[in-house]
């Protein structure tokens, strides 16, 4: 069977449409919080994603370190997101695996179709754009390109970006060194709940097992910001999400009930708790839901970095030192694999409840609860 065709976002942007295809405008009960995001940008008031500053972490004093910590055990319970500033990874190498990807990305459609992914047959790194495969049929003001990253050995370079030339040597110096803040994170997270502090390093496979996977996305201008989502609501499977963009704005989080619009942070890497680290912490840490917004002045682009657990070789569950007869387990046993398929199923099924709903106007009650429930994958 011929793979199934995906439209570009890019050439549908770049083609002088006023208005976006039905598949891409959402349904009814988002619309009326989609906001502009240059405006939410200029807010002053109104609830701050917090900032770790992890130069406290390296200090010699037990007690600032401790107070680091507790900012860091703070933000992963309440929010589940956090901006890590004074993070080790110079800004030059942050700058170029910038202009890598923006390199990449401004070839012509034809050139990154070399690359393009093949989800029909599971060939899911490359160049790809959602596919209107889910129940509800919506689609997504993104195209992306995505591949693992780390560990080196499991890479498949022959997939990678060969323009610009220096793509593979930059994203491996990235790539390495987030692995290394990665340990740095879950080392102090351990910490935090109470265990060794290479307790959830070794549970999620350490520096052999524990992939990354880089996903950057590309959001084109669109002429319709108001109808559409570049990613939709959703919570990571990850175990963390290190997220870096050309600061423009469009990461929203939601917190308390409300969206709550991620500022640009110069110097900054935001990093989301994904579902596997609330299982693994018995729902202490938060998998945070989010999503993105497009807008009509300028391209957005973000790089992110799933730290994924292997797909069957680990059970995750929460860690035995969190469980006790007062706090008894919160998740049930299950491998990554059998934890994507379970929010797939419920995805599908909600799409076509939304269906439903759309079908039968009577009906109106589901809306955050659809949008908190959802849930998202690297892309398959
Ligand atoms: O672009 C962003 O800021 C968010 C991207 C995201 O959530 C994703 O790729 O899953």
């Amino acid at each position: 069977m011929a793979p199934a065709l995906a439209l570009r976002v890019e050439s549908l942007a770049t083609s002088g449409i006023q208005s976006i295809p039905k598949e891409y405008v959402r349904p009814e009960e988002e619309l009326s919080n989609i906001a502009n995001v240059f405006e939410e940008e200029k807010k002053k008031e109104g609830p701050q994603v917090p900032t770790i500053d992890l130069k406290e972490m390296e200090s010699e004093d037990e007690e600032v370190r401790a107070k680091c910590r507790e900012k860091l055990n703070k933000a992963a319970e309440e929010w589940g997101v956090m901006y890590l500033v004074n993070h080790g990874i110079p800004n030059e190498v942050i700058n170029r695996l910038k202009e890598a990807g923006e390199a990449f990305f401004s070839l012509p459609i034809e050139e990154k179709e070399k690359y393009a992914n093949d989800q029909g047959s599971g060939k899911i790194q490359g160049y790809g754009s959602k596919l209107a495969n889910n129940a509800s049929g919506q689609l997504e003001w993104e195209d992306y390109f995505f591949h693992l990253a780390f560990p080196e050995d499991k890479r498949d370079l022959s997939i990678w970006p060969k323009t610009p030339s220096d793509y593979i040597e930059v994203t491996t110096k990235y790539t390495r060194q987030l692995r290394e803040l990665t340990t740095k994170i879950l080392g102090a997270l351990s910490l935090c709940l109470g265990v060794e502090e290479d307790r959830l390093e070794k549970e999620v496979g350490g520096m052999e097992d524990l992939l990354l996977q880089l996903k950057i996305n590309y959001y084109p201008i669109c002429p319709q910001p108001e109808l559409a989502l570049g990613v939709e609501a959703h919570t990571d499977v990850s175990l963390l999400t290190f997220l870096l963009h050309n600061m423009v704005p469009g990461l929203q989080l939601f917190y308390e009930g409300k969206w709550v619009i991620a500022k640009c942070v110069p110097d900054s890497i935001l990093v989301h708790i994904g579902d596997t680290l609330e299982i693994l912490s018995n729902g202490k840490y938060k998998s945070i839901l989010h999503r993105g917004l497009v807008n009509k002045e300028k391209v957005r682009i973000s790089w992110a970095v799933f730290c994924e657990p292997p797909k069957d070789k680990i059970i995750l569950k929460p860690l035995s030192e969190l469980v006790t007869e007062t706090e008894p387990a919160k998740f049930t046993p299950r491998t990554f694999a059998q934890h994507i398929q379970q929010k797939i199923f419920r995805k599908n099924k909600e799409g076509l409840l939304r269906k439903t709903i759309q079908e039968e106007p009577q009906t109106t009650e589901h809306t955050e609860t659809i949008q908190e429930d959802s849930a998202k994958c690297a892309p398959q």
